[in-house]
């Protein structure tokens, strides 16, 4: 039994045997934690609607052109790093508007912020963000001095005007920007669709690939939830459908719609995950969760921000055999609007964020709160363990519950340090106090064992080449049953909207003698497309902190064109 099947009681009683084996010279303390910590600490100074991390110690936070408190030059700010070790935020100076943008990295590291809206604040000399192409270069220095965002829209800019746009990193380590709307909106429409593909570097000498999957899954077709799948191909789903995408030949392969008429995408925001990719087959395996059965062909004067959100999940493998068997159906245990999903380490996901009624956006139903189109935040947050038997997945055995709404324009991020960082919410036109409030407080959930003596590697070189032996050293706990080491290579991804976009878990290939440990590089470009990712030792459920890394050579991606 791999240690992913572990369920969180068994998991609880192999963390106990590891306290109770600590030899007593050890620096832990006299207490046996029971359960996940919640800890409130830091602000993030601007509304945390896009997170991701971009070193050991800092995040990147975009938000949208709005009177934050945090202020740069002679206005406010509206994106910040977030130094993960001390809290401190920092502010960057934006010059488009980047609600709502998307994110990937690139092959080298380099960060692009994509797609966005208009001016909404002349005053603060905001420019026109709909073709947004913010660029952040890797930052070396650990507290970010120094550390940029290019944004000139009139020099460099996507193709297409893209509100809501999705984007992830490809085989070659180029980014796919992926549909969105020529107009800010709520359900999108045929007259600012914009269902196309484009490419940076780009492809196809720069003309956007038209997608008639983007064009027949109108109205709730926004932030696809879109993965890079290990041959190459593309999985996207959006609204109640689903394909593959095919780049080099440009098909699509559609699948059965989503059952019972779950929608997933904005407003009818669910979140999705491409399981962990495991040796020596990795075959992927999609989870999509929550969404709204609600119409996307109805005035938004019909809707309820108190009409119950889905609580359906779909899983599907896919393989021949998996694909012949079609979606399975689970329920999380409460039902979600916008819930984001975090992969940790163990393959286990954790459900956090969202609520349990109504739809996602502000503005826009009659009984609106504040401005929130959803209400009833659900504050507890639920692991799914793929491993474990059918009807025994969700558990949310000690976890604690939150007191903080996070609904639209919520983020969360696994971090470096092995932890789950919880940010935002803001389902508001501008800064409200008011219920739904613009939040701007910060929460980690820590894993039982966080302040304890962890698995550890070091030795770990800047990069790893496909197919590439490497040799670290290990330090492991006693206690801790060497038989489940694993090793986890995570992309932490881009975090905006519920979508997680990049995220993904490959476990390499091992070799253990004594404290020497040989790791693998993944097998190809397609399993992990060459880019940034971290590196986590598990062992007995119990993982590290992880390890930056480039998977390949850190090399620009191509330019075709
Ligand atoms: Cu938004």
């Amino acid at each position: 039994m791999g240690h992913s099947r572990v369920t969180v009681v068994l998991w609880m009683s192999r963390f106990l045997s590891f306290f109770f084996l600590i030899p007593l010279a050890s620096a832990v303390t006299h207490e046996i934690p029971a359960q996940w910590t919640l800890v409130q600490n830091g602000t993030t100074g601007v509304a945390a609607m896009q997170l991701s991390v971009v070193s050991p110690t800092l995040a990147i936070i975009f938000d949208k052109v709005e009177h934050n408190p945090l202020q740069i030059g002679n206005h406010s700010a509206w994106a910040a790093l977030y130094n993960l070790e001390t809290n401190v935020v920092t502010p960057l100076n934006l010059t488009s508007n980047s609600f709502c943008a998307g994110g990937t990295f690139l092959s080298n590291g380099t960060l692009l912020n994509v797609g966005g809206n208009g001016v909404v604040s002349p005053e603060d000399e905001d420019q026109n963000g709909f073709q947004g192409l913010r660029i952040f270069e890797p930052c070396t220095d650990p507290a970010g001095a120094g550390c940029t965002v290019f944004d000139d829209p009139i020099t460099v800019r996507l193709v297409k005007p893209r509100w809501y746009p999705s984007a992830i990193r490809i085989w070659d380590g180029s980014a796919m920007v992926i549909g969105g709307t020529a107009a800010g909106g709520f359900l999108n429409t045929a007259g600012s669709n914009e269902p196309s593909y484009e490419f940076f570097p780009p492809k196809n000498n720069s003309i956007p690939i038209v997608s008639p999957f983007l064009q027949d899954t109108l109205g709730a077709n926004l932030f696809p939830l879109t993965f890079a799948l290990p041959d190459g191909t593309v999985f996207i789903a959006a609204n109640n459908q689903s394909m593959i995408y095919n780049i080099a030949n440009n098909t699509e392969t559609r699948f059965p719609p989503f059952p019972n008429n779950v929608r997933v995408t904005y407003p009818m925001t669910g979140t999705g995950v491409l399981l962990p990719l495991t040796p020596p087959n990795y075959t992927p395996e999609i989870l999509i969760c929550g969404g709204s059965n609600a119409s996307d062909q109805v005035l938004p004067s019909t809707l309820s921000s108190q009409t119950p959100a889905s609580s359906q999940c779909v899983r599907m493998v896919l393989d021949e055999a998996g694909i012949a068997g079609g979606w399975i159906v689970e329920q999380l245990p409460v039902p979600r609007i916008m819930p984001d999903s975090i992969i940790l380490p163990t393959g286990q996901i954790m459900f956090v964020n969202g609520g349990a009624t109504g739809v996602a956006g502000y503005g826009n139903v009659p009984d609106q709160i504040g401005q929130s189109n959803a209400d009833n935040p659900v504050f507890t947050p639920v692991i799914y363990d793929p491993s474990a038997p059918a009807g025994s997945r969700f558990n949310s055995t000690g976890l604690p519950a939150s007191t903080i709404a996070r609904l639209y324009h919520s983020t969360a991020s696994f971090t470096p340090m092995g932890n789950v960082m919880i940010s935002g919410s803001n389902p508001n036109l501008d800064v409200q106090t008011r219920k739904y409030a613009t939040e701007y407080r910060v929460e980690w959930f820590n894993p039982p064992f966080f302040d304890l003596i962890r698995p550890n590697l070091s030795g770990l070189p800047k990069n790893i080449l496909f197919g590439q032996n490497v040799n670290v050293t290990v330090s492991i706990p006693a206690g801790l049953d060497l038989s489940t080491l694993q090793v986890a290579l995570m992309d932490l991804g881009f975090a905006t909207h519920a979508t997680h976009s990049t995220s993904r878990l490959v476990y390499l290939s091992t070799v253990l003698s004594g404290n020497t440990l040989q790791i693998t590089g993944p097998p190809n470009a397609g399993i992990y497309p060459p880019g940034p990712g971290y590196i986590y030792l598990v062992v007995g459920g119990v993982w590290g902190a992880g390890t930056q890394i480039i998977v390949g050579t850190g090399g620009a991606p191509p330019v075709s064109s």
